[in-house]
């Protein structure tokens, strides 16, 4: 089984990260598409500047052409953009209704951006579970740098990136997320994942999606928040379903606030320990 850390980066790379969902998927095909409009009418641009500059340089063209007006040329050059458009915008919008579209969640968390960590709370899960509360929050901060381990041994912690609660979800399941802020707006994003939320104070923003496989992806807020604003990062580990009952039955429950426990270390190590 392959397990990926999505935000390693490699030497030189100018590409997307693996995408984990289908929506981001999606971005990068319409991405592709669009930039191969691009690259045509680079090369098309290109070749008239070309033509204009070298073939009808004055040393070349002493006498100029005396024509003002072409209707023909016009419509052309008024078609083609048109058409150009339209092949980018039709599954630009389908893009954009498939992002939009409802499907029934199994599990709803919510997601509150503050200056400057990120709070998740999550909700009908584990019904049956007596030892998790059926609805619970825990604070997720980033790992100050002077905590990250220096043991050249140990894996899966990165500056800036970590940090010390990640919010767990099951694979290959419908979830939703619901984004909303407490203080300014923030933005919860994460590429892997092709999910980019505002987090915006009185109001609450929905995202479905559903994680192809298991792994650990990272993000940042990315909405300019304050001070802090680089130094809250977002860590999202998709694990089995099971893995996931196993790790929230191994949390304990203080004062509405999850502390977690060695399962979820353990369970992350053995991830990240499986990929390096
Ligand atoms: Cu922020």
């Amino acid at each position: 089984m392959f397990i990926y850390i999505n935000c390693l980066s490699e030497n030189y790379q100018i590409g997307f990260q693996l995408p984990a969902t289908e929506f981001m998927e999606g971005i990068i095909n319409l991405h592709h598409h669009i930039f191969a409009f691009l690259v045509l009418i680079l090369l098309f641009v290109g070749w008239l500047l070309f033509r204009t500059i070298f073939l009808f340089h004055h040393s070349k063209n002493s006498k100029p052409f005396l024509f003002n007006h072409s209707v023909s040329l016009e419509t052309v050059w008024t078609l083609i953009p048109c058409f150009i458009l339209a092949f980018i915008a039709i599954p630009s919008f389908a893009l954009i209704y498939r992002l939009d579209e409802l499907v029934e969640p199994s599990i709803t968390y919510k997601v509150i951006g503050k200056q400057w960590y990120w709070t998740y709370e999550m909700t009908n899960i584990l019904e049956d579970n007596p030892r998790v509360n059926n609805s619970f929050s825990f604070d997720s901060y980033m790992r100050p740098v002077e905590d990250l381990s220096e043991d050249p041994n140990s894996v899966g912690q990165f500056r800036l990136l970590s940090v010390d609660h990640d919010l767990v979800v099951p694979v290959r399941t419908p979830i939703r997320l619901v984004v909303t802020g407490n203080d300014v707006i923030h933005s919860w994003a994460v590429p892997a994942l092709g999910v980019k939320m505002d987090a915006i104070p009185g109001r609450l923003n929905q995202v479905n999606l559903t994680i192809k496989y298991e792994g650990v992806f990272f993000g940042q807020c990315s909405e300019l928040c304050g001070v802090n604003h680089g130094f809250m990062p977002i860590v999202v580990t998709a694990l089995k379903m099971e893995d996931v009952k196993l790790l929230y039955a191994g949390m304990k429950v203080f004062n509405n606030v999850v502390i977690i426990e060695d399962p979820i270390e353990r369970l992350i190590f053995h991830f990240y320990a499986k990929v390096l």
